[in-house]
Formats: C-alpha cells, structure tokens, sequence
C-alpha cells in the first residue's frame, strides 16, 4: 500500500481523463451565447483556422472550425467564446480534447488579442517549446497549460500576462526552471499550479510566492522543490491570501519550510507536505492556523506525538499522518485532538503506518467520523462494539495489522453503513462475524486473518454483489461454496486461500478480475472458468488443492488472463492447446501435476511470458527450440522432473532475460550449448529489482484498475526445499543436473558472473573443470557431483568467498586440493569418491608434502568490513568456541563475506589447522 498512493493517485487522474473522453470529449458551453449570429470578426477567423492548421485533430473534434458557409460565425465554433459587447473572441476552451495532438502554434494566435481565457489543457505538443507569443497575449486572465507535454526552455514569458489571475503548467516536460523571477510582475494572480515542473535550483522560490499578494491556491507539487533557505525568508510584503498549498512530493526536510508557513497563519485552509523528508517531532506552527481545515503530513519521518497545540484545531475536518515513525499511545492522540472543539468537526483521521501503540481508546466524542484509518501500527487490545456507539457516518474502517481482539456481541446492530471493511488481521472468531449482514453497501472487505473457523452462511455471498475487494484469506472457513445464481455487479477480486474449503468451484466467481482459492481442499474439475464472464480474469490461483480432470480446452475465455497458477493439484492429460490464444500471459505454473505430452507449440504466441513452471509432470518430446526464438522476456524456466528428451536447443541462448534455467531431472542428453555466456542477465551481479512483479488489469466499479503480484518460485536448494518471493530477483540459478549430458563443461558459463547456484551433477560430463571457474564471484553453490571430470580442482576455485555449498564428489579428480581458504572448511564427502585427490580436508596426504605458506594478499580489492569491530568479533567468536564464530556470522550475513575474505587474505597452514578442528566440532555436534 505504502508508495502506491501516488500512482494511485496518478492513475485515477488518468482515469477521470479517459472517462471525460469517452463521454465525447464535449466541453461545457452551456455558458455561451448563441443565438448572436455574425459577430465574429475576420481576421480573429483566420487567425482561429491557422491555429486549428497547426493541430493534429484525427478525431474531428474541431470538425465546427471551418471555412465553410454555415461556419462563418467562429463564435459558435466548440472551445471559442467571444465578447456579447464588442465581439472579439475572449476565451478558446479545449480542455479535454484529449485525442488533439499539437504540432506547432502558429504565429497568428497573436491576433486574438482579446483573448482572456486560454485552456489547451490536455493536449499533447509532443515536446515543442512554448512559442514567445504567448507573452504578448497580455489580457489573458486565466492560462491552462496543464498536461501539454510542452518541452523546451521554461516559458518565463508568461511573466508579461500581468493580468493573469490563473496559471496552471502542470505536467509539461520543460528543463529545469532556473528562476522565478518572472512570478512576482503577475500581481493579479490568484491560482498557481506549476505541478511536476522542475524547480529543483530555484532556492527562493518562497521569497517569489510572497510577493504576489492576492495568491490563494499554489499547487507544487512534485517539483523537486529544495527546503527553503532561512535568509530567503522574508516577512515584508508577504501575502497573506494563502488558503491552499500542496507541497506535496518534494524534498522538503528542514524546518525553514514551517517558518515560511507560519507567514500564513491566518489563512491557510488546506495544505498539504506528504511524501517530503520532514523529520524529527511534529511542531507547534499548525496549532496556529486557525483556519486549519485539512492537514496532510502523511509519508514523512515525523517522530514522537501530537502537539498540544493541536488542541487548538477547532475547524479541522481531515488529517492525515499515515506512514511516519509516530509513537507512543494512541490514547494520548485521541486526547489531544479531541479534548475541544475538533471533536465535532473531524470527518477523516488517518493514523496508519506509524507505531503507535496501546488500546483502542473511547471514539464516541468524534460523532462527526466518517474515516478512521489506524491500521499497521502496534495497537493491542479488546474491541467490542461500544467503541463505536456514536459513529453513525462512520464509512470506511481500517484497524488492520494490529494485535487486535474484536469481541463484538452476536447481536450487535452497528450504528454505521461502512463502504469499506478493513479488519484484517483482527482476531474475531471463531464465529463468521454476524454484525457483517447489517451492512449492505460494503465494497471493500477484509476479514483474512482472523481466527473464522466457520462455515461462510448463506447471507453472505448476496451481500457481496456490488463488492469489488473481498479477503477472507488465512481463516479457516470451511464448507463448500454453493452455486449461487447471482452475478458480481463488478469484476471483483477475491482471495479466498488458506482456509478449508471443500467441493467444486462455482461458476459464479468466473466474474472476477482477480481469484486466489489456493491452499483448500477443493475438488472436482475446473470448467468454471468456461464461460463469457471470465473474460476479465487477470490473476488466477488454484494452486495446492485437489482439482483433477484435464484442463477444460476453453482457455480462449481467458482473454485477459496475465497469472495462471495450476500447481499441486491431480490434472491430467495434455496441457490444452488453446493457451496459445491467452496472449498476455506473464506467469503459468502447472507444476506437480500429472500433465503428460509435449508443451503445446502454441505457447508460442503467448510471447508476454516471464516465467513458465511445469516441473514435476510427466511431460515427454524435445525441449522445443521455440522457447528461445519467441519467449524472449523469459526469466524463469523450470521444467524440472519430467521426460524431456533431446538436446539443449542453442536457441536458449536467446533468453537474455533469463535468471532460472532449471531443466534437472529429465533425460536430456548431448552437450550443453557453449553461447551461454549470451544469457546477459546471468552475466550480470545483482539484480535492480528484488522482486519479479506484474501488473494486472482489473475491472472494478466499471473503472480499470491495475494490480500488482509478485512471482515466486519454490525449487530445492542446498538441499532443501525453498520458496523465494520477496528476494526471488537475486535468485540466479542454472540446474541441469540429473540428465545424461555429455561432453566437457563449455568454459563459457564462467562469463556468468551473476549465478548463485550452479548445478551439474548426476550427468556424464568429462574433460577439466575450467581454471577460469573463479570467476563465478556470486556463486554461493556448486554442484558438479557424479560426473567424471578429471585433472585438479582449479586454485582460483578457493577464491570464490561466498561459496556455502559445494559437491565435487564422485568424478575423477585428482592432486591436492588447494589450500589457503574455506575448502578446507568443507566436509571431506563433498570430495568423496574421487581416489585421487589428496590433502586437507581429506585424510589422505598428499606425495608432495611440502605446505605452501603464502602470506602475499591475493586480494588486491579493500575490504571496509574487515574493521576492528570484525576481529574483535571474531576473536570473541573463538573465545566463545565454535558457534561463536557461526554466531557472528549469522547474525551479521554480509561480515561472513568478510571473514571468507580475511580467511583467504590469511592464506596459510594455521587456517587449514582451524579449519580441520571447526570441521571435527561440527562432526562432533552432528553426530
Ligand atoms: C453580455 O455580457 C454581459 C456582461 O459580460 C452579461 O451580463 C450579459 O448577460 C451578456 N448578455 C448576453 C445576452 O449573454
Ligand atoms: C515582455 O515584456 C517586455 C517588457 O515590456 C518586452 O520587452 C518583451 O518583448 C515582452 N515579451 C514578449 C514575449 O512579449
Ligand atoms: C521529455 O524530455 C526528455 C528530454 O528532453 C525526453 O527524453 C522525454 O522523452 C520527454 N518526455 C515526453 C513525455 O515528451
Ligand atoms: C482553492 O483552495 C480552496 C481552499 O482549499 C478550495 O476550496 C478551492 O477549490 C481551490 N480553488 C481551485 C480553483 O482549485
Ligand atoms: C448494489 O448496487 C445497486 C446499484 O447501485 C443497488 O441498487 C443495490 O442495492 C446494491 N446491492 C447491494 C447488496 O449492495
Ligand atoms: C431570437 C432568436 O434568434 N432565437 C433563436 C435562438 O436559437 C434557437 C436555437 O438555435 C432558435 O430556435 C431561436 O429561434
């Protein structure tokens, strides 16, 4: 939730733009005169006919300017509004017209001299600078340049339009604006929008908006605005019309920006410092504006409490502190902002995302509450139903994330109608909550978490028609889902996983966007989705369940569908051939199934997938060379534990954006191909993202909305099975062990720089290890076990610090195993049944027994971990014995880098002495 406000934000703007124009675009001129004919004035005309020539107008909306005999009156045209006194044309409104596209403006806009009102908001210049022109247009009162994509040269010519009382720049794509002094000469003006324009180098930008004394609204919004510098401060002169200030998305982070603020006491009505970097406590500025009406300090690093001086509030109707570092008893806020007069005025309280901690306190005082929003921080305690005795406007509730009890009577009668039910993670069962069937106007519902071990009752799910968000995730809410006869009015999202639900999956909840039944115990086919309704399915887990049947040959329904998970189930049969007509697909996981045959050639239409997961099936055929040519957004592969037969196709050289290639356990054969080192993102360290996410498109309230997953993929590793999500991005893994690969490891994978695991055993691979294989710096696992590769292991191996884990054992190898580094730390089975190979861990000594002491640091890079803090570290880690040592470098993962790397900077005999003893300790602690 946290950082997705804004784009929210964004998107719904979006939204409102798209539906303004999907209503046809018209502006409202209902104002306008027309029964007056003729009085436009020609040259005005013309001037109109160049500029509507400098447009691009695909949509014909200008289709009334024109030359035309019964257009002559270019005061009727759409957007022109002309003078009833004198006739001139005083106002050109195209606001709105989103489909016009702007390709210059003509030079002749400079005879509409009249002109008062210009609005071109929303049309797109495709980055041309703001023609000077502008600047002669001086009886312009009111300027909407907004979402114009102009580029080019901040317009500081609009310092000319004196009488400008309106400026609005919004969203343009101009360079950094270097200064305002152009702002101060438009005396008149009373609105100033210059949202998302770079101010970031102009230091006195406060000084300029002082200076313009009838500003009520300024709106700056993400400009990377700099915290004002103490000295521009001044007091003289200043406005005192201020109501409204949205600051909101800058860098603001010093106190300066209050004391500016605090020039506006009087009159400030609406402000707004979200997402800035303010930090340290709350002051007491706020408390004196009096006027104070809504107050928005939400996403900053604000600590500590309230002020007292909030107290002083009397007319603030919302504040929103959401997701800061407040602390302390959410009693003591309560009190304080309630102890006077806000009390009757405050309809919204966000309080979420801070760290605030104690019970619920008594809310009946705030009877005019309509929003209370309190979720993620530490509350804990007992709720009943008296809490809200008094809330009857109460609308939207999120207590979620808590540690909090809701012990509500059955019978309770609930004084409010909510629209929003955010109780996720309140303990409230085991009972389903009973009080839910008073509230009929409810679209958003979360209840997941909360201890249900009931059975969902039938009043339930009509209840549920207009909802567009339902959770009931994580209970334990058994029964069968009933097939109601009713339809979702939306395209809702629903999670239902993790609980007991049992029986076939109802046909009704095909109409969603987003349907999450994985971990119940579902059973039956699933032909649900075999319908029209299920064409805006976007996200669609069934996964660990009991499904079984084949896949019903209908995925064309699924038009929209991006995230098919089918894993853990009992399917059979061939993986249906209509997949290939679900193009967006990104993510499709049919593993542990008992699907059998090739992977449909149709898959590769399905060019939008990033991660395919079939393992553990019993599929057969080559692996087709397609999945190299045409999937190539690909980054996971997994077709692990099947029948695969054939080579590796060269053509998966292709998939540069490939992290896991895991084909383990199938019957492949020949060599493995040697282009590897093209699989660029493997050759790459680290990873940008840490996740791998999606959007999907969703239907809800007839608006489209976009949603976010994140992938994750389970697969063994080190021996264990694991399930990364969070971190899945830096899983980089190549497993192709367990087949019948042939021939010698292609000295190429050593340009794979990113890998962590690499995974070969169990083939028949031959020739050396590469002496290069040092290279692999990020690998943290090695496995080239059961093999019969030969000649001695490469010294620039015991280079590789982060090595964990790593299987040499039953190949050929021979000679001495290299000393001077954690090699020696591992347990002498991971160089097993190689009867040649000799020297520390092994028992046997090697014929040469002359031990290199090499004090030279082969390392040439410095290492700031290795600090005095680290030996002293490790020295009490000695001290300690054993799992001292382990302790430290469980405790702190990036020193145990460090202390791989001191080991190799040590590099001498008494290490592998250390390292003999450690290894004794851990046989002695596991047997
Ligand atoms: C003409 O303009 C005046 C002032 O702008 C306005 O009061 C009047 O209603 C207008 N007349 C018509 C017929 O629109
Ligand atoms: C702006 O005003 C100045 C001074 O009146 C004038 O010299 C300049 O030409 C004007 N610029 C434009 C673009 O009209
Ligand atoms: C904005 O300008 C930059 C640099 O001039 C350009 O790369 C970018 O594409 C422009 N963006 C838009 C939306 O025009
Ligand atoms: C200016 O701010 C006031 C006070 O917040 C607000 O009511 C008004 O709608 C704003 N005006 C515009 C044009 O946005
Ligand atoms: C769903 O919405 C419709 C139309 O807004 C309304 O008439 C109906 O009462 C609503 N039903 C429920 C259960 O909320
Ligand atoms: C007085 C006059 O011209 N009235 C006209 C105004 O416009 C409407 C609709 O265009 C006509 O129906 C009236 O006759």
């Amino acid at each position: 939730m946290q950082g997705h406000g804004r784009c929210l934000k964004l998107f719904l703007a979006f939204a409102l733009l798209l539906l303004q124009y999907a209503k046809g675009g018209e502006v409202d001129h209902s104002h306008r005169d027309t029964n007056v004919t003729g009085r436009c004035i020609e040259r005005e005309r013309q001037a109109l006919l160049a500029f509507k020539r400098g447009l691009v107008d695909k949509s014909d909306l200008l289709s009334s300017w024109g030359s035309e005999a019964q257009k002559l009156d270019c005061c009727k045209w759409v957007g022109v509004s002309c003078s009833n006194q004198t006739g001139h044309v005083i106002q050109v409104d195209l606001h709105g017209l989103y489909s016009l596209q702007g390709k210059m403006i003509s030079p002749k806009l400079i005879e509409l001299h009249y002109l008062e009102h210009l609005d071109l908001g929303g049309i797109n210049f495709i980055g041309i600078p703001v023609p000077d022109l502008i600047g002669s247009l001086t009886n312009l009162r009111y300027l909407d340049l907004s979402f114009t994509y102009f580029g080019g040269k901040f317009p500081s010519q609009v310092g000319n339009l004196t009488n400008l009382q309106y400026l609005a720049l919004e969203a343009n794509n101009f360079t950094n604006a270097e200064n305002l002094d152009w702002l101060p000469l438009l005396s008149s003006l009373r609105y100033l929008d210059l949202n998302f324009v770079n101010l970031s180098n102009v230091y006195d930008w406060p000084e300029a908006i002082n200076k313009l004394p009838k500003l009520t609204n300024l709106t700056l919004e993400g400009c990377d605005l700099p915290s004002p510098i103490l000295f521009t401060l001044s007091y003289i002169n200043s406005s005192k019309s201020l109501a409204s200030v949205d600051l909101s998305s800058n860098h603001l982070s010093t106190s300066s920006i209050f004391i500016w603020l605090s020039n506006y006491n009087t009159s400030l009505v609406h402000l707004d410092l979200s997402w800035n970097l303010l930090a340290g406590s709350i002051p007491d500025v706020f408390g004196n504006m009096r006027s104070l009406a809504h107050l928005d300090l939400s996403n900053n690093q604000l600590e500590g409490g309230v002020p007292h001086s909030f107290a002083r509030l009397c007319s603030l109707q919302s504040l929103g502190l959401s997701t800061n570092f407040l602390s302390g008893q959410l009693s003591k806020f309560v009190q304080i902002l309630f102890s006077t007069c806000a009390q009757n005025s405050l309809e919204i309280l966000d309080l979420s995302w801070n760290h605030l901690a104690g019970s619920l306190p008594d809310l009946t005082k705030l009877s005019s509450l309509e929003v209370l929003y309190l979720n993620n921080n530490q509350l804990s305690g007992v709720i009943s139903g008296i809490h809200f005795s008094t809330l009857s406007k109460l609308r939207s509730l999120d207590l979620s994330s808590n540690s909090l009890v809701l012990d509500i009577h059955a019978d309770w009668i609930p004084p409010f109608q909510l629209d929003y039910i955010n109780l996720g993670s309140c303990k409230m069962g085991p009972d389903f909550p009973k009080w839910l069937q008073t509230q009929k106007k409810f679209s958003f519902l979360d209840i997941s978490d909360a201890k249900i071990s009931d059975i969902i009752p039938s009043w339930f799910w009509s209840l549920c028609r207009n909802v567009t968000f339902m959770n009931l995730a994580r209970n334990q809410i058994g029964g069968t889902l009933v097939n109601l006869t009713f339809e979702f009015s939306y395209f809702p999202k629903l999670r239902l996983s993790s609980n007991q639900l049992e029986g076939p999956i109802p046909s009704f909840l095909s109409k969603t966007s987003h349907l999450d039944l994985s971990y119940n115990k579902l059973s039956g086919s699933i032909s649900f989705f075999c319908s029209s309704t299920a064409m805006f399915l976007g996200f669609l887990d069934l996964s660990n369940n009991n499904v079984s049947g084949q896949v019903p040959d209908c995925l064309t329904y699924l038009t929209n569908l991006v995230m098919l998970d089918l894993s853990y189930n009992a399917l059979f049969g061939k993986i249906p051939t209509t997949i290939g007509s679900v193009f967006g697909i990104e993510t499709l996981k049919l593993r542990s199934n008992r699907f059998v045959g090739q992977l449909p050639s149709s898959l590769k239409n399905c060019t939008s997938l990033k991660v395919i997961d079939v393992g553990d099936n019993k599929l057969s055929g080559p692996i087709p060379n397609w999945l190299g040519v045409g999937l190539k957004d690909l980054v996971i592969l997994m077709l692990s534990s099947n029948h695969f037969n054939g080579s590796l196709p060269s053509q998966l050289c292709h998939l540069t954006h490939i992290q896991i290639l895991d084909f383990s356990m199938n019957n492949i054969s020949r060599s493995i191909p040697k282009c590897l080192n093209n699989l660029t993102t493997l050759a790459q360290k680290g990873n940008p993202s840490l996740n791998i996410s999606h959007f999907v498109y969703m239907m809800s309230n007839n608006n489209s909305v976009e949603a976010e997953y994140e992938d994750d993929a389970t697969f063994i590793w080190k021996g264990r099975v694991y399930s990364y999500k969070n971190t899945l991005g830096l899983v980089k893994r190549i497993d192709l062990s367990s087949n019948r690969l042939t021939g010698e490891i292609p000295s190429e994978i050593t340009h794979l720089v990113g890998l962590v695991s690499l995974n070969l055993s169990g083939n028949q691979l031959t020739g050396q290890i590469t002496p290069e294989i040092g290279n692999l710096q990020s690998l943290d696992a090695l496995d080239l076990s059961r093999n019969q590769i030969e000649g001695r292991i490469p010294t620039s191996l015991s280079r590789i610090d982060r090595l964990s884990v790593l299987d040499l054992s039953f190949n050929n190898l021979s000679g001495k195993i290299p000393i001077g580094t954690q090699l020696q730390g591992f347990d002498p089975s991971v160089y097993a049944g190689n009867p040649q190979l000799c020297g520390p861990p092994l028992k046997k000594t090697c014929a040469d027994q002359i031990v290199q002491i090499d004090l030279s640091n082969q390392e040439d890079d410095k290492d700031e971990l290795i600090t005095l803090g680290f030996y002293i570290s490790m020295g009490l880690g000695f001290a300690a014995g054993f799992w001292g040592v382990c302790g430290t470098l469980i405790f702190k993962r990036s020193w145990r880098y460090a202390y791989f790397k001191f080991l190799n900077g040590l590099n001498d005999w008494l290490y592998v002495q250390v390292a003999l003893i450690k290894r004794q300790l851990k046989d002695m602690l596991n047997s």
